[in-house]
């Protein structure tokens, strides 16, 4: 360093009086990356940059929308006080006016319409206390059955999926560190680059070290680039394509026998209709030579360790709890689970994609993965809670169909926290019009959300710079996130907000907690003995243990690196492989004379789901400033678009206008639109209402449609 250097470095260290760390994790994704905010202070002028900490997962790294979070919680637009909706105005109200009417309009609802009538919109960005306690909230303060939550649109097929099979739903049944060491890995509709992008380096490493990748995706992304072999399959023909692997990995003999024997039960059932499928024929329906999809299924059965990740490109389908079984067959049918190197990986979205679809949020579940509908289930939670078990409500219906109870009438009023359905669910404009009729909507969020515009009371929440709390990670690793940043205005954690709510409904002695950790403590009675278990996990242990993961029934336990060594999670012990035909339970949106050309949805980098946060965020925003529709030219050209100019799209549902760019490695069938933005350019206007009938997972991943020109 020279000497002018060295001056100009000293004079600014002593112009910065003071500097500030706060610790904290990443408000986006699952990997949860531990990271620290730095706020310097010159001349009462302060400034923000984000780093990353050392932690077992991410290892320090950072991406993008990581280093720039602090942009959105520091944002100016911040809700700061709660307000109540007077003549089509938003005005400022204080806690206690705003609690007051709360109380009013729900009692009032529920003294007409039923218990029932009051429903509960949850979150998998919220920390496992919250998730825990808007479970409680429903079913003690409220006392209605409706409570189901926007993981339903994420983790439906996958926790669906691995549940049947497994008899137990953690995402990753190893750890990150098993991957650099595994001989061939599946990516099957994930696109970790851009979603995930700390994970990558585990990836990287695999492939120094000989590993064979195999991507399959529709579209060429910055994942499918580090692949040996890239499967570009047509949207929603997964199921026949895991279906054509399997038969070859059986034609080939790549089983392995003694796994298949002594671990699982349903094989013969699998191969007779695998066997019974044609390879031509499958080539047909997904798009892909028979020759790729029998290198694929040589390259994968002929190694002695493997890995399947998938994520929504497969999930997000009518038939994606198939799709997720279809591919745990091959794992079981070749033994690559439950041994070093070897396993499965449903990719985790959001923040607490993991912990948050544990613990009671889920219309069908209490803490623990308990079912509602076990009395035993019912009877330990209900002694947890200090509640009659008969006073425990019944199971509801899934997020999309608690809007059609809208509609129906049977639902009048919602609570909703933490999410943005008005934009992130299927059939956007009957969502919103839906919302409208609500006798009460109460929304609780950041910022003026698409969905907070149409309520009746808006409360300000905290963000994750001052919410402490457990995240559970893409891994099943419980982190603590410190957070000590002081809250703006008169902003209210989560937690305080449901405990606040509670209490003005005459429930105060089941919320009286008084810190995150207190909750915790409960969760981990509420948890014990349930499949996911989190007894063992105490605050003090996660800050000296940096994370342990689940299950972790003791204190004394270090937590559950590795799942099913020995045996699987089923009352037997044994996986249940599933047959599945090439047909889904339901029809499929297809390509027609009318709506030609197949979409597909999904994500960019730079932006995080309905970009309610990211857009606030003007170095992510800058990278992409509105919606596109990603179209190879020769597809594009045919139906009169022009690079760079508006394009409308059309399908049974609606009409959105966006960008139209061009992309010479997407089918040519295909094309994409990510969904990160509102109103006309809100891609789920165009998303039927059709539903996975095992998970309630929308079709995302595929609706049919036309495109024409805009002329202006
Ligand atoms: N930058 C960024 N990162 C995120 C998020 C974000 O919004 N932005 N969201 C977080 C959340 S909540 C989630 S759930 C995850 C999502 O993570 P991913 O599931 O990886 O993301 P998507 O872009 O939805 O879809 C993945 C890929 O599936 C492909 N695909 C589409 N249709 C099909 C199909 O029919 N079959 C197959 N095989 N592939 C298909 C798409 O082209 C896409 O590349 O990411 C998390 N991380
Ligand atoms: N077409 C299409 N649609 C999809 C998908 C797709 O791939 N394609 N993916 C689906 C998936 S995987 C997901 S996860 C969903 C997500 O769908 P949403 O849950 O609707 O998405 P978010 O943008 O995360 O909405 C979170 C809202 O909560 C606010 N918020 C953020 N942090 C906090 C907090 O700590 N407390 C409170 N109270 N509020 C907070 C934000 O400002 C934002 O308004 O979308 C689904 N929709
Ligand atoms: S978005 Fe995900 S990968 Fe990026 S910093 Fe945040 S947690 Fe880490
Ligand atoms: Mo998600």
């Amino acid at each position: 360093m020279t000497e002018l250097m060295l001056k100009y470095f000293r004079d600014k260290q002593q112009k910065v009086q003071k500097e500030k760390v706060y610790d904290t994790q990443c408000p986006y994704c699952s990997m949860q990356c531990k990271m620290q905010l730095i706020e310097q202070t010159v001349v009462s002028r302060k400034s923000y940059k984000t780093i990353g900490k050392d932690n077992p997962t991410s290892e320090g790294r950072l991406c993008i929308k990581g280093m720039n979070a602090h942009q959105h919680a520091l944002h100016q637009d911040r809700i700061k006080q709660p307000l109540v909706k007077i003549n089509d105005q938003f005005v400022p109200v204080s806690w206690s006016e705003a609690l007051e009417k709360i109380r009013k309009s729900f009692t009032d609802i529920q003294k007409t319409d039923g218990l029932d009538a009051v429903s509960v919109y949850g979150s998998a960005s919220i920390t496992n206390e919250e998730a825990y306690l808007l479970g409680k909230f429903a079913r003690v303060g409220l006392q209605t059955k409706h409570i189901d939550y926007n993981g339903r649109l994420c983790m439906g097929a996958a926790a669906t999926g691995a549940n049947q099979t497994f008899g137990i739903d953690r995402g990753f049944t190893n750890t990150v560190h098993e991957i650099p060491h595994t001989r061939c890995i599946i990516l099957a509709g994930t696109n970790i680059a851009e979603c995930q992008p700390t994970i990558m380096p585990y990836f990287e490493k695999a492939k120094e070290n000989g590993a064979y990748i195999i991507a399959i995706d529709p579209r060429e992304t910055a994942t499918t680039k580090i692949a040996d072999l890239h499967l570009k399959n047509k949207p929603g023909s997964d199921v026949a394509l895991a279906n054509g692997l399997l038969k070859i990995i059986i034609e080939k003999n790549l089983l392995d026998e003694g796994f298949i024997n002594t671990r699982t039960t349903g094989f013969e059932e699998v191969k007779d209709l695998v066997s019974s499928l044609e390879l031509k024929e499958i080539a047909e329906l997904t798009g892909v030579s028979e020759d790729q999809i029998s290198q694929a299924a040589s390259a994968f059965g002929q190694e002695e360790s493997g890995m399947i990740f998938t994520a929504r490109g497969i999930e997000q389908q009518l038939d994606g709890t198939n799709a997720v079984r279809c591919f745990l067959n091959i794992l079981l049918a070749t033994g690559k689970i439950g041994k070093p190197y070897s396993g499965y990986g449903a990719v985790t979205g959001q923040g607490n994609g993991q912990g948050a679809r544990e613990h009671g949020q889920k219309s069908d579940q209490l803490p623990g993965y308990r079912s509602i509908e076990n009395p035993e289930h019912r009877s330990y939670i209900a002694d947890v809670w200090g509640i009659e078990e008969k006073d425990l409500p019944r199971k509801g219906v899934s997020a999309y169909e608690m809007f059609e109870k809208i509609d129906e009438n049977e639902i009048t009023g919602m609570f909703i926290m933490c999410s943005n359905p008005v934009v992130s669910n299927p059939n956007a404009n009957f969502v919103k019009a839906a919302l409208k009729k609500l006798k009460s909507l109460v929304v609780v969020d950041m910022f003026m959300s698409e969905t907070a515009k149409l309520a009746d009371i808006v409360l300000p929440a905290s963000s994750y710079l001052e919410d402490e709390g457990t995240m559970t990670n893409v891994e099943g690793r419980v982190m603590l996130r410190e957070a000590s940043y002081p809250m703006p205005g008169e902003v209210r954690n989560d937690w305080k907000i449901i405990c606040d709510i509670a209490s003005v409904l005459g429930k105060e002695q089941y919320f009286t907690y008084t810190s995150a950790e207190e909750i915790f403590e409960e969760l981990r009675l509420a948890s014990r003995g349930g499949r996911a278990d989190y007894y063992g996990i105490t605050y003090d242990r996660l800050r000296k243990e940096q994370g342990i993961l689940w299950p972790c029934p003791d204190t004394t336990d270090k937590g559950t690196e590795r799942l099913f060594e020995e045996s699987f999670a089923h009352d037997d012990g044994k996986a249940k492989m599933f047959a599945t035909s090439n047909k889904s339970d339901i029809p499929k949106p297809i390509q027609s004379e009318k709506f030609p050309l197949l979409l597909t949805t999904g994500r960019v980098m730079s932006h995080y789901l309905t970009g309610e946060q990211t857009r606030k965020s003007p170095s992510l925003a800058a990278r992409n400033i509105e919606a596109f529709m990603e179209i190879h030219p020769d597809t594009g050209k045919t139906y009169g678009l022009k690079e760079n100019e508006l394009v409308q799209i059309e399908s049974q549902q609606g009409v959105i206008i966006v960008r139209c760019v061009w992309s010479n490695t997407i089918r040519k069938d295909t094309v994409f639109v990510p969904f990160h933005w509102t109103e006309t350019q809100n891609v789920n206007r165009l998303v039927s209402n059709e539903l996975d009938p095992h998970c309630k997972m929308p079709g995302f991943k595929v609706s049919a449609v036309k495109v024409s020109a805009v002329t202006s």
